[in-house]
Parts: structure tokens; sequence; C-alpha cells
């Protein structure tokens, strides 16, 4: 069976090697966009386009490239003779929250020009609720001639990657398929249980998209939970950690691991492709419903989140005159660019917010993020050495080897801002630091 995948992302590129060491036949679809162009050459040579770990991805290219089921290129001719084809292309939101279909539009545009009949039609990328239906299907329509349910099949299926698990998540989580018909359904849930060894739902278009939007806005709730808990713990002069570790030691009446309650960790921020965007394109799709109810939590829970970074900044000001310092006139380090500990994805990662509204001299490392279009990351020496104020934005594991006595040799001042509860606050303290944390009680 031949797949065409459309989009060479974080959830296109899983999907078209995972397939590939299934014995299908892969073509990797991508633009020559300025910004992922240069993934058609890196993929076709085995060479893994993304930063940080990603366990068994790297074996799984090599070997689909080098035994030819798997192979990249801007030509979407390939779609002609697919039975399947994917779509994985980015929708993100524009700066007034709004969704930027345009990638999608365009994407199934070139699908539709190039389907043949009997051809599965699978939308993995996350939209606002009705728009399989009433965007992209008239589209394939219209550029195939062909029509959705008779001579070509669609469906919904959610992508649930997550950077560091990306192979792992394909297999092993559950997917939801939602067909524009039950047949639709009945065949995409064949596909996906082709390679996902765990359950496939099957249910309509429109359930299907929702339930993706909630899964991530019950996510980022949950985090916005966890830090405005911190910030009142804080105001409270109670270390928000000790009090997160005993209410989540309430048990689940069955079973140890399930606890009754279940607070996140509070941070810098909230970063990433899917948080800071999903929950608009959920809400997005009430314009269309008359419902008398506005959401108030869900967007409230998103302001939480984007205030974090000016939490951080806030403390870092405050550290540092304790210290007897002006941020404007001091040498800030910053630890960690990427959104998220152990990857090297720097999308809407709160250290980007951190910056816009940070003063001083500011350099930033990250052992996962080897460049960014706005800000150049620095070798972790050069980070720390006369700083005065060391902040942590991004908990990878490698800060958890820092030695607080090397750190302190190494600073003009010593300050520290830990927006990850990476560091022992008293063990800081001991070590002569000034100590600030999201969740930590100074009084
Ligand atoms: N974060 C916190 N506190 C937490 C958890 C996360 O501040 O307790 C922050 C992270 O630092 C990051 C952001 O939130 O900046 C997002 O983190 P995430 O762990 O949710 O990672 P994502 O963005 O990769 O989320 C994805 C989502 N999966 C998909 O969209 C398919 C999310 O629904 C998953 O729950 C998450 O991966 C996961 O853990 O698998």
């Amino acid at each position: 069976m031949k797949v065409s995948v459309i989009g060479m992302g974080y959830v296109g590129i899983p999907l078209a090697v995972v397939l590939a060491s299934k014995g299908y036949t892969v073509a990797g679809i991508q633009r020559r966009s300025p910004r992922s162009w240069w993934k058609i050459s890196w993929l076709n040579i085995g060479k893994s386009p993304f930063d940080g770990e990603e366990p068994m991805f790297d074996e799984l290219l090599v070997d689909s490239v080098e035994s030819g089921g798997f192979w990249a290129t801007d030509n979407y001719s390939e779609i002609r003779d697919s039975d399947v084809v994917v779509v994985s292309v980015q929708t993100p939101v524009t700066q007034s929250k709004k969704p930027d279909l345009s990638h999608l539009e365009s994407a199934s545009r070139q699908v539709g020009e190039n389907l043949s009949t009997g051809t599965l039609v699978c939308i993995e990328s996350t939209v606002p609720p009705y728009t399989t239906e009433t965007i992209v299907k008239p589209i394939l329509e219209k550029e195939s001639g062909l029509n959705a349910g008779f001579e070509f099949n669609l469906v919904f299926c959610y992508e649930r990657v997550t950077p560091g698990r990306l192979i792992e998540n394909l297999l092993m989580l559950p997917r939801i398929v939602g067909g524009y018909t039950p047949e639709c359904a009945e065949r995409g849930a064949e596909f996906y249980a082709g390679f996902c060894e765990a359950k496939i739902f099957k249910t309509d278009l429109r359930t299907a998209e929702v339930s993706k939007l909630v899964e991530n806005s019950h996510r980022d709730v949950n985090i916005a939970f966890a830090n405005e808990a911190a910030l009142i713990c804080s105001g409270l002069g109670v270390d928000f950690y000790k009090v997160r570790e005993m209410v989540n030691s309430l048990p689940m009446r069955l079973g140890p691991d399930n606890p009754y309650r279940n607070i996140l960790t509070p941070g810098s921020g909230v970063g990433g492709h899917c948080l800071p965007k999903d929950p608009y394109l959920l809400l997005h799709g009430l314009k269309n419903s008359e419902i008398d109810y506005s959401p108030s939590l869900i967007p409230a829970a998103r302001r939480v989140n984007d205030f974090m970074p000016v939490v951080v900044k806030k403390l870092i000001d405050e550290a540092l005159q304790e210290a007897g310092r002006r941020t404007t006139d001091s040498k800030i380090g910053v630890l960690g660019l990427s959104y998220k500990e152990n990857t090297g994805d720097p999308r809407n990662s709160p250290t980007l917010k951190l910056l816009d509204i940070l003063s001083g001299s500011v350099k930033v490392h990250d052992p996962h993020v080897s460049s960014h279009m706005s800000v150049k990351p620095q070798p972790l020496i050069d980070t720390v050495l006369g700083s005065d104020c060391l902040v942590v934005m991004t908990n990878h594991s490698a800060y958890k080897e820092l030695e607080l006595e090397c750190i302190a040799s190494m600073m003009r001042t010593k300050t520290i801002v830990d927006g990850r509860g990476l560091f022992d606050p008293e063990e800081c303290i001991e070590k002569g630091f000034i100590y600030r944390g999201v969740g930590y009680a100074t009084h």
C-alpha cells in the first residue's frame, strides 16, 4: 500500500517512518517553503531534522530511507497512485488568536488536484470544529470532481505526538477516527490499526475535531491551575511544592497510581505548538453556534499561563534588587530556550516572551537548540560566567547536573530565579545564593 504524507513536521515525519517500517511505501511531501524545504534533502540522506532526544526515530528513518520505503519530495503528483493521503500541515493562530487555515487550504487544493478514486484522505492537522466538513471537503471535491463518502473516503484523526516521545506515542496511544460517513470511519480505523497497537475509536468528523481541542484545553486549564495555586501559595508565604506533594498524596480508592488529585507542575509558562493555540481553535468554533454561554475558564487559563514569563521577570527584578542591583545594569544568564524539557523545539517558548520584556544584557543557553531566528544560543560557560542572575526557564535533564558551588564561583552576583523547580531552594541559600522561584515562598 502506498501512502502520501503531506507536511514533513513533528507529526508527518514520525508517521512516515513508522508506516515505512511496517512495509508501506511512503512519499513524504513537503512544499519548498523557506522554513522547511531543507528537510527534504536532510530526510533523503537519513538525517533527522529534530533537535532533542527522539528514541527509536533515527534508526527508523535510516532504515526506511535505505530500504526505499520512504522518501521526501516536493512533488504532489505522488498522490495520484496513493491508496492513502495523510495531511499533517500546521494550523497556527494569528496574533489576534484567529485560526490561520491557509496552509491546510493550500494542501487540500494540492491533494484535490491529484486525488484518485478510491483514496482514503486523513486530516491529522488540529482544526476548529466543522473545518473538515465545511472547508476541506468542498476543496477536495471541487479540485478533484470526486464526491466524498462515495468516490473517496474522508476522515479526521488527530495526532497525539509529543516531542521526545514521537515514535512511542504513535505506536502506543489510542486514536480517534472521525469519518465523513460510517464507512469512511471504518476504513480509516483499519488504516490506523495497521500500525497503532492501542484502541482505535470510531466517531463522526466533528466529535473527533472537538475531542482534540478539548483534550488540549483540559491540559492547559490544569497547568493554569497549578500556576495560579503556586502564585497564591507564594503570596500566602507557603511553598507550593510542599502543598502539591501533600494534596497529590490523596489516593484513588481503586489504585495507588491514580491519585484522586493530580495537580500538575507550575512553571515559567506554556509553550509549544499545541496548548497555546488549541483552546482558541475550540472557542472559535462557538462563533457559529447560538449557545447563550460565553466561556470564561478556558480563556482565563490562557491568560494565567501567558502571564508566567511576567512572573519570572518580576522574580528577576526582586532577586537583583535584594542583591543591590538593577536589572537594566545586570548580566542575566537564561537556561533553556526550548518550550519543553529535553526537546529542541523553541516554538512559542515562554523564554521568547521573557526575552521580549527583559532589560539588561541577556545570554541564553539550551543544550538542544542549536540556532533560532531571533535568539543566538550561547555556550553554557559564557551564559553563566560573570552573570548576576541565572534564570531556569526549561528543566532540561542536563541542568540537573549543574554544581551549585561551580556556578557560584563563576557568577558576579549570586542570584537564581528558578522557573521550573529545578534546584533545591534551601541548598541554593546554603551555598550563598539569593533564591527566587515560581511557587516558592520567600517569607
Ligand atoms: N507544562 C507546565 N506544567 C506541566 C506540564 C507542562 O508548565 O505540568 C508546560 C511545558 O513546560 C510546556 C507546555 O506546558 O511549555 C506544554 O507542555 P506539554 O507537556 O503539554 O507538551 P506538548 O505541548 O508537547 O503537549 C502535547 C500535547 N499532545 C498533543 O497535542 C498530541 C498534550 O495534549 C499532551 O498531554 C502532551 O504533549 C504530553 O504530555 O503528551
